[in-house]
């Protein structure tokens, strides 16, 4: 018999994908400051924090600011970013996702998103699966950047299930080493090349099935 008792999902990368509004809010920052953003440089800023990624973006365009000026370049971000995202629709949740949602639960386990994201329950608010999840740890609960594991660890409190009977699903390198760091099993979204650390890695949520989480 399986050991996993929860299940806790990253949301952008994982659940639906945020990053193309993400992308789209960076660039026109950058834009607006004279550079560019390529799809490749943008990878760098995928499952970190927002004030992280502005870092980064300004790193690449070579612009120096203080911090009452980044709080408001990223204010104007966010500003931006929300205006995407509430204009997602359901249709946007990835293949396979809503299905093993019911899988898991329909085996007792607990569910949980442990997201870096502030602007993650108006994600799930807008796709309408909040009552999926038993508990939702997001960037206002945790303050703590992955890789450390501080909000995996949050989500498995709330649930009161012990590290090591959850299973953490990720697509960013820093969240499987988090997922790691906190003691957790991990499956990797995405390549195996570049979330090697997970115990096993798949291409999305339609690949997985329950006997999977057999570790
Ligand atoms: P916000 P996740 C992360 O979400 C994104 O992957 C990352 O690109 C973003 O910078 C971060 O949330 C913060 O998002 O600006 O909305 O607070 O992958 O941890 O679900
Ligand atoms: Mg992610």
């Amino acid at each position: 018999m399986s050991k996993i008792k929860a299940c806790i999902f990253d949301l952008d990368g994982v659940i639906v994908d945020t990053a193309k509004y993400h992308y789209l809010a960076w660039k026109r920052l950058a834009n607006e400051m004279g550079f560019d953003l390529t799809v490749e440089q943008n990878e760098q800023l995928k499952g970190i924090s927002r004030m992280a990624s502005l870092d980064i973006l300004l790193g690449i365009g070579k612009k120096v600011f203080d911090d009452g000026e980044k709080q408001a370049l990223a204010s104007k971000k966010n500003t931006w970013y929300r205006e995407y995202i509430q204009q997602m629709e359901p249709d946007e949740i990835f293949p396979g996702v809503i299905e093993y949602l019911n899988a898991v639960k329909g085996h007792g386990m607990k569910t949980a998103i442990g997201s870096a994201s502030k602007n993650a329950m108006t994600i799930l608010e807008q796709l309408g699966i909040v009552d999926y999840f038993d508990s939702i740890i997001d960037g206002n609960k945790a303050k703590k950047a992955k890789p450390d594991p501080e909000v995996f660890v949050k989500a498995a409190i709330e649930l009161g299930i012990a590290p090591q009977n959850c299973v953490v699903f990720e697509d960013a390198k820093a969240g499987v080493e988090a997922a790691k760091n906190g003691g957790m099993y991990c499956v990797g979204v995405g390549s195996p090349e570049i979330l090697g650390m997970a115990d096993i890695v798949v291409s999305g949520l339609h690949e997985m099935n329950i006997a999977m989480l057999d570790f």
